[in-house]
């Protein structure tokens, strides 16, 4: 440890004043009130769906009361109380996200994106640049997979370590105060079920990280107790083994306290934030005895699976009620002065419910207001009074319309006035227009960053080659990459499975550790889902980690996180958060069912919001790194496994030299016939193309090189347009990514029309690779493939030409 930080001020519920007391109670009914009013709102259909944090209200009052400046939190649907005792949530905000107010000032966590209960702050400013971090109170995003919110705990934790530990990171104040933040995980009994959390558990403590994780234990899961959801019944029974020996031993802090008992959850959790901020030790707080007081969610009544004995326990237990008789037998307050508070709490909460409803609503009837308006205006300029009043009417007098309502009546309307003209019909065109732009911002913006750092405003950079250098493996290429930015941003580290020591399996990392020490190049357990989550979280952080996944065909274990996380994090806050992870990996084409995999497709359907990147050979890899090195956001790169050991010339700015992004790049000219491909399947095709030179064939071969974003400026349909041939040539499955790059060019850029002959894909067997050369051969598409696909093409034109082979 290099620094040693202030030891905070202990405070004990002891110590606490009569007022502070009071504030709590006052909170916790505030909370309360307002999960109750949650709950009727979804009833009376102002609301669509309600989960409520009800019952849970002491222990997250404790857990703010340690919560400090700097520090952050990965939580779940139940932590209201916790989000309005820091002060970054407001009982209006609550409310708003309820209704599903698109408006990011009503709703700065989700901007109505997220159903009620999904936390979290705006790190970014309006420029999507990161606002000062150190000194505010900050919540990453919530989502909703149960036990999700622990892969990027493990890394918003792991940020703090190498604040604290890497002295060259102590001048970035405003991301961390050396490493004294804690990161505090909430998560319900059942959900620790899943195996993420106990690869979290496990990561934490072999990393010795300040992450500070509460189980709120109600005993169920829904409708499923504990019985079947955790062993013994306890998961700090079961996580006993992680206790650590004494202080100065790796392990955890085990902490057990009833989430009733107020002053025991206050002294324990300012034990227990101590230790986590002033060690980095990692901490769990098993609450027990905590209730549900509505049941789950809105969806069902609790009376259908508790006992009557379960359900007259949790009454009696409810945390408020308990807290209310501590406080009058230490003779804190008296009844009358609680009856009060109590009151006022319910008031507090009724007159936000009305503020935050109308301030959803009232925007929503004026465009309504204006709609019917212009709408009026057509019907009588039009003369179609007759046939049109009942739907306009339909809209005009509904109790509670939404923008659908507006838009989908107007665009029925316009459809029976088609082809008229009349300055009405103009003016609700005009309408229709703008309300398209506006739902649009509100409804599908900031899936990727808008920031001045996105990927496509990274200025080019062409490579420089010296004159008559020798060729170079291409992992070296990687490797002077990668060396050239470690030194330019110290920010940047790499973690993965062998990363370290022996410099990753293929060895793009081989000697940088001994040059940058273990905290910037670091091994890693076996643990696909919380190296990409330790990635996650030190990415909100403000660092730019480089999270590695050994082999392509193992992302399947993490593509659950970063299709939930990672991808959705700038769409899911509206531009409020981001996380510019790199995942590096490496696939396509080497040996055997496990190592040669491309589901190109299964990636391209769940990592929409991130980049896909799968650059043929390692110079193109770096230049590609070297873009997003300088960019915000997150990207996925795939190199080629059978390319680190090729020969390439390096550029003498390797660390550079910048390639963009959707630029496909044309590596032989053709007029025959154009084939699109990528990675691996580069080289086999213009193996081909080269055999189908030999018999008069010309083919152009384009490597698309990025697959998210996809050919931004159309060149492919350029192509087309010169050849009227098309294959689309990967080693994905049947109906894979081919299909993607097929609907890209033929629908996207509309070069159907260019087309004199049906288009082809060609791709691997529906089954994977066996083992071996042969079984390489027979699955994967090879040279032979690729000549006989285009050379059908030509036969079907010319079949004088180019006669029959078979
Ligand atoms: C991966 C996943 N599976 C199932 C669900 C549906 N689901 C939502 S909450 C929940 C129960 C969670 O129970 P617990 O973790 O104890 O939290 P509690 O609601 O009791 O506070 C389930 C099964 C989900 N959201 N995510
Ligand atoms: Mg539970």
């Amino acid at each position: 440890m290099s620094t040693t930080p202030e030891t905070a001020d202990l405070l004990t519920a002891t110590a606490l004043r009569r007022e502070d007391l009071l504030h709590d109670y006052r909170l916790g009914w505030e909370s309360r009130h307002a999960s109750l009013a949650g709950r009727k709102e979804v009833f009376m259909g102002k609301a669509k769906f309600g989960i409520f944090g009800d019952g849970k209200e002491l222990p997250q009052l404790a857990m703010a009361r340690a919560f400090r400046p700097g520090d952050w939190r990965a939580g779940y649907y139940r932590d209201q109380t916790f989000m309005l005792a820091i002060g970054e949530l407001t009982l209006p905000q609550y409310f708003a996200q309820l209704y599903a107010n698109p408006d990011a000032d009503a709703d700065p966590a989700s901007a109505g994106r997220s159903m009620g209960g999904h936390f979290g702050t705006r790190i970014l400013d309006e420029d999507g640049q990161f606002r000062n971090l150190a000194t505010s109170k900050n919540s990453s995003a919530d989502i909703s997979p149960t036990a999700s919110q622990m892969p990027r705990l493990v890394g918003l934790a792991y940020a703090s370590k190498l604040f604290r530990q890497n002295t060259e990171l102590h001048q970035f104040t405003q991301f961390s105060n050396k490493g004294n933040e804690v990161a505090f995980g909430t998560i319900g009994n059942a959900s620790t079920s899943e195996g993420m959390f106990f690869e979290a558990i496990n990561a934490a403590g072999v990393l010795q990280i300040p992450m500070l994780v509460s189980v709120w234990d109600d005993h169920y899961g829904i409708s499923v107790p504990a019985e079947y959801q955790t062993t013994k019944q306890s998961i700090s029974a079961i996580l006993a083994g992680f206790q650590r020996d004494g202080e100065g031993q790796d392990g955890f802090e085990i902490f057990v306290v009833k989430g009733w008992d107020y002053p025991a959850l206050v002294d324990t959790y300012q034990r227990a934030a101590e230790v986590c901020r002033t060690q980095h030790v990692p901490v769990l707080i098993h609450v027990t005895e905590v209730t549900q007081p509505q049941g789950h969610s809105t969806s069902g009544s609790h009376e259908r699976y508790k006992s009557q004995e379960r359900l007259s326990w949790e009454e009696e237990h409810d945390c408020l009620r308990k807290m209310r008789e501590w406080l009058l037998v230490e003779g804190h307050a008296t009844e009358a002065e609680l009856d009060k508070l109590e009151n006022e709490a319910k008031e507090t909460v009724k007159q936000a419910r009305t503020a935050s409803w109308n301030g959803f609503f009232n925007p929503i009837k004026q465009e309504r207001d204006e709609a019917v308006k212009l709408l009026d205006a057509l019907l009588l300029e039009t003369n179609t009074e007759n046939e049109l009043r009942e739907m306009v009417s339909g809209l005009q007098f509904n109790p509670a319309p939404i923008r659908a309502d507006m838009v989908r009546t107007v665009r029925r309307v316009l459809r029976q006035v088609r082809g008229q003209r009349s300055a009405a019909r103009r003016d609700l065109l005009n309408w229709l227009e703008q309300a398209e732009a506006d739902n649009a911002d509100r409804y599908n913006s900031y899936l990727n960053s808008q920031s001045e750092h996105a990927t496509p405003n990274i200025e080019e950079v062409p490579a420089e080659f010296a004159r008559n250098a020798p060729p170079v493996d291409g992992r070296e290429v990687l490797q002077a990459c990668f060396e050239a930015n470690f030194r330019r941003d110290p920010t940047i580290f790499a973690i993965g499975e062998d990363v370290g020591r022996i410099g990753d399996v293929n060895q793009a990392f081989a000697g940088l550790q001994a040059k940058f020490g273990e905290l910037r190049v670091t091994d890693t357990g076996i643990r696909e889902c919380t190296i990409v989550g330790q990635g996650i979280g030190a990415a909100l952080r403000g660092l730019r980690p480089i999270a590695e996944v050994q082999y392509l065909d193992y992302l399947l274990y993490a593509i659950q996180i970063l299709s939930d996380d990672l991808a959705s994090l700038q769409y899911r806050t509206k531009g409020g958060q981001k996380a510019p992870l790199i995942v590096r990996t490496r696939g396509h084409r080497l040996e055997g069912i496990w190592h040669s995999g491309s589901p190109i497709q299964m990636i391209l359907g769940s990592i929409r919001g991130m980049k896909l990147l799968v650059p043929r050979n390692m110079t193109q890899a770096a230049g590609f790194y070297n873009t997003l090195l300088r960019s915000d956001e997150p990207a996925l790169v795939i190199e080629c496994l059978n390319g680190y050991r090729l020969k390439e010339q390096i550029p003498t700015n390797v660390g550079e030299f910048t390639l963009p992004l959707g630029v496909p790049e044309v590596l032989l000219e053709g007029s025959d016939v154009t084939v699109v491909t990528y990675g691996s399947m580069c080289r086999i095709v213009l193996d081909a193309a080269q055999q189908l030179a030999e018999v008069g064939i010309s083919v152009e071969v384009i490597d698309v090189q990025t697959l998210l974003p996809f050919d931004t400026q159309h060149s492919l349909a350029d192509s087309l347009r010169k050849t009227s041939r098309v294959v689309f040539a990967d080693e994905d499955v049947p109906g894979g990514a081919t299909s993607y790059m097929m609907q890209q060019v033929l629908d996207g850029q509309q070069a159907y029309r260019y087309l004199d002959a049906q288009p082809r894909c060609i791709s691997a067997q529906a089954h994977r690779p066996p083992y071996g050369s042969d079984g390489d051969y027979f699955s994967k598409p090879n040279a032979e493939d690729v000549f006989d696909t285009v050379y059908e093409l030509l036969h079907e034109a010319n079949p004088k030409q180019y006669p029959a082979i078979y």
